[in-house]
């Protein structure tokens, strides 16, 4: 998942999952190379895709790919405001953006920075921001990400800061086989 809150999210999956649910092949219970279509690459390596930010929006409208391409998304933050990048389910953006509130809520970060990526919390768990698939992009500043997809399917790329998304921050991927 793209982002680690590991007491609470293993508390709510369990909540979730109940007896009849729960076991190989439930739904949520996919690996993330398999639910994110392919897996990080080498960092330069792909087709450039160019996408500015701004607020509140990314500069392109879409994504297609083919499976076995690698696509190098270089992301420049040109708005006044702090930016996502993530490249994940609609399951996984759900999940993800009430945590994006409470990292806000803790000073992680604010609307317009980064703070720190890697909290503990009271409760001794660490919120951590540090996956491969998604970065946060301070104004002015730019970011990379290759990721290499292996299998068709769809995914959004979207900023889950909180009311981002809503005011149009998504762009759909499609994947196609070759
Ligand atoms: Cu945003």
């Amino acid at each position: 998942m793209s982002f680690r809150l590991a007491a609470i999210v293993t508390a709510s999956l369990v909540a979730l999952a109940g007896p009849a649910t729960a076991g190989p092949g439930a739904p949520g219970h996919k690996d993330s190379a398999s639910a994110l279509l392919g897996s990080p690459a080498a960092k330069g390596q792909g087709r450039l895709v160019k996408v500015e930010m701004t607020d509140n929006a990314y500069s392109i409208a879409k994504v297609d790919v083919k499976a076995g391409e690698t696509i190098r998304f270089q992301i420049v933050n040109k708005g006044t405001l702090l930016h996502e990048f993530n490249l994940n389910t609609a399951e996984e953006h759900a999940q993800h953006k009430p945590m994006m509130a409470m990292m806000m809520e803790h000073g992680m970060i604010t609307v317009d920075s980064i703070k720190n990526l890697k909290m503990k919390m009271p409760d001794g768990t660490v919120m951590a921001h540090t996956e491969p698939n998604s970065v946060l992009v301070e104004p002015g500043k730019s970011a990379e990400i290759s990721w290499k997809f292996t299998r068709a399917g769809t995914l959004d790329i979207a900023c889950n800061i909180p009311g981002h998304s809503e005011s149009g921050m998504v762009i759909p991927l499609t994947v196609v086989a070759r």
